[in-house]
């Protein structure tokens, strides 16, 4: 397969003015019928190329002309047609075959209902078109379909006429006002549940809000749509953004690849990010909801009424709308823990991405696949630029900088440069050198240190990029980065800086300083009082970068318990974790006992009984998951001592702070009132597991302790999912003698249900037992388990790739199932299996067993006959 690269970005030949779709749906024969009012931009290219894909080609007229096979040439690539005048109209008629379709690209069918998945390139499986970005065109369409079977049909816009048609057929036809690209196009069919509601925009029009669910799912919406409002009138009030239709459908589907899809005025959505009650579903299902609901409704404006130029300018409206979404869950609920969540992905996840074969910039510059391309990367480091804009113009320049943005390019489809020169204009500022985010990959390791003289504090930073695949070179970036000063007593110390005309040093929105990073390595000057100074040093993670600094275990154990920054207490707790875990490892003595301080102990003591945001404190008092470990050994990664470290490390929290935790257990269990998803109540709920959590392991020793008793007593009593899954996930990561009964039970309870049954799998292939793999393959036979719904896959095999213990085993068990797997998907659904791969593409940062098990794996699939582009880039990336 054939790369495409960013440098060879050519304007089209060729503009759709108005696109009118009349399709007639059949499971196995829908009839499309394209009518394209065509003009041409570009006299020197003669010929029209219209990508087309798993398509029947039945007829083609222009201008109502008959096209001979002698004026076309078809490829499985799409359709060439020469010589056309210079304005036309384009009569298309095909035939798709929706049935066959498990790849959810697209036209497809879901649980019996018609769903559409266009972006990036799966219009062209709908018919023949410009199926790029930049071409944007007004769209009409008419669907139509059996009216029993199927009495809502739905499009794109405003629904401009209905009728009844013979046979018991009716027909739909909806009107897009707004001009744009093939990828926002969407259609749905089916019979629904449908929840109604309206919402009134600040410019005082009312808007028809709509959302369909499967048949009985009404008690599941209305999450959703608290949601949606509550993001239409965020966008308005921190944006000035508004809604620009007279209706706003949402539809939720079992089938779905990704977690939920912008079409204009009409967002698909994977049934998980959609149906949540306070029985079914965890709080972070509800945050969840919350979230993706906000983020398609954001790309309205980021994204469809200003788009994309070209698919290798993803991040334009990926990063923007994540940042939006972020904040938008920042302000609804606790900005500390969303903040840390947040964290904690870039960490784990992309961190992973750019240290590895496939390590991108922001904005790529070659894809094979742009399936591919929807990462970490894309997505959440790219958010993590934008937030850096936002951190070094402050609120006030970055809203300057969107509505500039905004009023430069509405309706238009543009290039991640375009942004960044808005932000410039509005702002009147140089950001030159901070376009480097945008073309250079890689994590940055900041070594930061700190020297006190004389009244004088000087802060040192050196930035460093390592090299990644075709990048060896990298540049210093641009970066913010807010600091604050303490004493050893965990009191703010007041800095000035030297040269208050320095003008790399300002005072940020949330009162830290800010350094404004550029050099290769760069020092900042303060005045300060004579004392010893402890720096936090990265207040709210303010650039995606790693951070080597001084402190020592006293330091960090200052920060935990004073720090004014959440981001900075949390880190330093994990801080504390990792090095005792490090220290253990390193000593390459599997005997060697963990060194957890008795000061360490009551720090965390102090911790869990400190007077702040509950959910800070469970989240300080997790350990670092083992993924985040592995990240620290960027080779031969020792996993099995992690594994027994990280275990042991949380054994011996349990055990010294049992009793703590019981008394907090019981304190937050007497005080925990009926169920409500305020951040209140969430976060009492998640410091209420991790003490359950700590409870259970502190328990196999002598189960007789009463805690199995109230493991039972949690999950038999739950009055929701939060509670009932957090029981079933203690007795089983503690291996507990009541996980099996309690499986049993919840297996009973739920059958049949499957986004419940999604969390059933995942504890079981999460587990860290010998015989995982054995139970995972059985629960692939499970009534409830398909290998063609995308949740089951990412629920049972992809939770069961981030279990490393398990993954990972030494006899290759777990890369034989996995690559059993995706040799599967590989021809059904080449977007999941590529996916799952992601758990194979570090290999070489293994041992060296590991990698020859691994290596074998992605050597066999790297044969498989029909290869899909999907697997072909990423195993050939990371075999190379
Ligand atoms: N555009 C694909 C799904 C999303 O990012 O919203
Ligand atoms: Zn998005």
């Amino acid at each position: 397969p054939a790369a495409k690269y960013r440098k060879d970005y050519q304007a089209p030949a060729f503009r759709i003015l108005t696109t009118t779709l009349d399709i007639d749906l059949h499971p196995q024969q829908t009839r499309v019928i394209c009518e394209l009012e065509i003009v041409r931009e570009d006299y020197s290219q003669s010929a029209l190329m219209l990508d087309g894909e798993q398509l029947t080609l039945v007829s083609l007229q222009v201008d109502g002309r008959p096209l001979s096979e002698s004026d076309y040439q078809l490829s499985e690539q799409g359709l060439r047609i020469d010589g056309l005048p210079q304005r036309c109209r384009l009569r298309i008629e095909n035939l798709i075959d929706p049935a066959q379709n498990k790849a959810l690209e697209g036209l497809y069918l879901s649980a019996g209902c018609y769903c559409t998945q266009c972006e990036a390139e799966g219009f062209r499986r709908i018919t023949y078109y410009l199926d790029r970005p930049d071409v944007l065109s007004e769209f009409t369409t008419t669907v139509r379909a059996d009216q029993q079977q199927f009495p809502h049909l739905l499009s794109n816009g405003n629904c401009i006429d209905r009728q009844t048609l013979e046979q018991g057929r009716h027909a739909v036809t909806w009107h897009d006002p707004h001009p744009k690209p093939s990828y926002l196009f969407a259609l749905v069919a089916g019979d629904f549940d449908l929840l109604e509601d309206s919402f009134h925009t600040q410019d005082g029009r009312d808007v028809a809000l709509q959302l369909f669910v499967d048949k009985g799912n009404l008690d599941r919406a209305e999450h959703a749509m608290r949601s949606l409002k509550a993001a239409m009138r965020w966008d308005e009030q921190r944006f000035g953004l508004v809604y620009d239709l007279d209706i706003y459908m949402i539809v939720a589907v079992d089938f779905f690849n990704m977690g939920a899809m912008e079409n204009k005025g009409l967002n698909v959505f994977n049934a998980k990010y959609v149906l949540v009650n306070p029985k079914t579903a965890t709080d972070q299902n509800f945050l969840n909801v919350e979230s993706v609901i906000g983020h398609e409704y954001f790309h309205n404006w980021t994204g469809n009424r200003i788009t994309c130029r070209d698919w290798f300018q993803l991040s334009l409206k990926e990063g923007l709308t994540v940042f939006r979404d972020q904040e938008f869950s920042a302000d609804m609920g606790s900005r500390a823990v969303h903040r840390i969540n947040d964290i904690n992905i870039m960490r784990t996840h992309q961190f992973n991405e750019d240290a590895g074969p496939m390590a991108h910039p922001i904005r790529p510059d070659k894809v094979i696949e742009m399936n591919n391309f929807y990462t970490v990367t894309v997505y959440n480091k790219g958010a993590e630029v934008i937030r850096m804009l936002h951190t070094l113009l402050g609120e006030q320049g970055f809203q300057a900088g969107m509505r500039e943005y905004v009023s430069r390019h509405d309706g238009q489809a543009v290039t991640c440069e375009d942004f960044i020169a808005a932000m410039e204009a509005a702002n009147a500022v140089d950001l030159q050198q901070f376009r480097r985010w945008y073309s250079q990959a890689g994590t940055p390791e900041l070594t930061v240190s700190q020297q006190q003289q004389n009244g004088q504090l000087c802060l040192t930073v050196a930035q460093q990029t390592p090299a990644t695949p075709q990048q060896q070179q990298k540049l210093p970036l641009h970066m913010p980065l807010l600091v604050r000063a303490y004493n050893r007593a965990g009191e703010v110390v007041e800095l000035q800086p030297a040269d208050e005309h320095d003008v790399s040093i300002r005072r940020s929105d949330s009162g830290a300083w800010l350094l404004s990073l550029t050099e290769a390595q760069q020092s900042f000057y303060f005045k300060v009082a004579e004392q010893p100074i402890v720096m936090a040093w990265l207040e709210s993670f303010s650039a995606p970068v790693k951070l080597v600094q001084q402190a020592d275990d006293a330091d960090l154990r200052i920060l935990m318990a004073a720090a004014d920054d959440a981001f900075v207490r949390w880190d330093s707790a994990q801080q504390l974790y990792q090095r005792v875990i490090q220290r253990a490892v390193d000593a390459g003595n599997s005997e060697q006992p963990l060194l957890l301080t008795e000061q360490t102990v009551t720090a965390l003591r102090q911790l869990l009984q400190a007077d702040i945001d509950p959910a800070l404190r469970a989240q300080a008092l997790t350990v670092p998951t083992l993924e985040a470990l592995l990240e620290l050994y960027p080779e031969q990664r020792p996993v099995d001592a992690l594994c027994h470290y990280q275990q042991a490390l949380q054994r011996q929290i349990a055990t010294a702070l049992a009793a703590d935790f019981q008394h907090c257990y019981q304190q937050l269990s007497a005080t925990q009132g009926d169920y409500s998803v305020d951040a209140a109540a969430i976060a009492g709920r998640s410091l209420k597991q991790v003490c359950l959590h700590y409870l259970a392991l502190s328990a196999t020793a002598a189960e007789e302790t009463g805690v199995v008793t109230q493991i039972q007593q949690q999950f038999a009593n739950a009055d929701n999912m939060t509670d009932q899954l957090a029981a079933l996930q203690a007795a089983v990561s503690a291996q507990l003698s009541c996980a099996k009964p309690l499986l049993q039970a919840f297996d009973q309870q739920w059958r049949g249900d499957v986004l419940v049954m999604d969390k059933w799998f995942a504890v079981q292939a999460t587990a860290d037992l010998p015989d995982t793999v054995t139970q995972v393959q059985a629960l692939m036979q499970h009534p409830d388990f398909s290998l063609d719904n995308p949740n089951r896959v990412y629920a049972l095999l992809a939770s069961f790739t981030h279990n490393v213990a398990q993954f990972h085993r030494a006899d290759g068990a777990g890369y034989r199932l996995i690559a059993e797997v995706i040799a599967q998907l590989n021809s059904s659904n080449p977007q999941v299996a590529s996916r799952l791969i992601g758990a194979f593409m570090q290999w070489r940062r293994f041992d060296d067993a590991r990698q020859q098990l691994m290596r074998e794996q992605l050597l066999r699939l790297r044969q498989l006959p029909n290869l899909a582009r999907d697997l072909y880039e990423k195993i050939v990336s990371c075999l190379d």
